[in-house]
């Protein structure tokens, strides 16, 4: 059996496409469904549904055999482990940048901050994120001081109640910043989702797995497999 970690929403919807292009037909809507294990057109492909965040460490630990995730949800992943945050420390195989969900990492502020400003003269500021290793590593390379307060969801709400001066988030259409009458100040990085595998797995499953991540690699760059 071959498990494939998908998140619901647009991991799981932007995936599909590149699924049905590898073959492989998922046979249950997560909408309208509360199952977590999706079977498909493959008796040897399974779906398994988890947090977009909790996709890296299905895969790490073999709880599947590969995953659907976005660069942010990598990187920090990453930063996590190097920390010490989770035990063994397993290599992650990414042999495939999907280009789905693509959007990118921005530093946001209220319309009146004057952020250059405060970047140049060394002021101290507070950024709210749930990206916390990726803005710190951003504001190290700037050199700028800034105070860090992680939060988990709602960054906008942050510049607006006082909470902080500026914003790490993903940022897409722009409709959400523009809604909170927050404006983008920095481009930190382009973001898009990448197929991630469990190393033992490609050594354990090797023919059926090399094909399927093949399959996905050519289904991603637009080449019919
Ligand atoms: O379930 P959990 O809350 O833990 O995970 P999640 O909210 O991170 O999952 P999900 O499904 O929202 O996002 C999965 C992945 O999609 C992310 O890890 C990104 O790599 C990618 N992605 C692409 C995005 C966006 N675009 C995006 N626009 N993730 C989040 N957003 C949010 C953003 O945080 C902001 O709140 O959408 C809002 C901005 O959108 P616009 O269009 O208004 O600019
Ligand atoms: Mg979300």
């Amino acid at each position: 059996m071959i498990t494939l970690a998908l998140s619901k929403g647009r991991i799981f919807d932007d995936t599909l496409p590149l699924l049905r292009a590898a073959g492989v037909e998922v046979l249950e809507d997560p909408e309208k469904s509360r199952k977590l294990i999706l079977r498909t057109s493959r008796d040897d492909v399974r779906v398994v549904l988890v947090r977009a965040s909790d996709v890296p460490t299905y895969v790490q630990h073999g709880g599947a055999d590969l995953g659907v995730a976005g660069h942010d949800v990598l990187l920090e992943h990453t930063h996590e482990l190097a920390n010490g945050g989770t035990g063994g420390a397993v290599g992650l195989y990414r042999p495939v940048d999907l280009g789905i969900a693509r959007c990118r990492m921005s530093v946001a502020t209220r319309a009146g901050f004057d952020y250059a400003a405060a970047a140049r003269h060394g002021a101290r500021i507070r950024v709210a994120t749930k990206y916390t290793h990726i803005a710190r590593e951003h504001f190290a390379t700037k050199g700028m001081h800034v105070d860090l307060i992680k939060l988990y969801g709602s960054m906008e709400l942050a510049p607006l109640t006082g909470l902080a001066d500026a914003i790490v988030d993903l940022v897409s259409t722009g409709s959400t910043l523009k809604a909170n009458h927050l404006v983008e100040v920095e481009h930190i990085m382009d973001i898009s989702a990448r197929l991630v595998v469990n190393p033992a797995s490609l050594k354990l499953k090797q023919d059926r797995l090399r094909a399927l991540i093949d399959a996905f690699d050519a289904a991603s760059k637009g080449v019919v497999a």
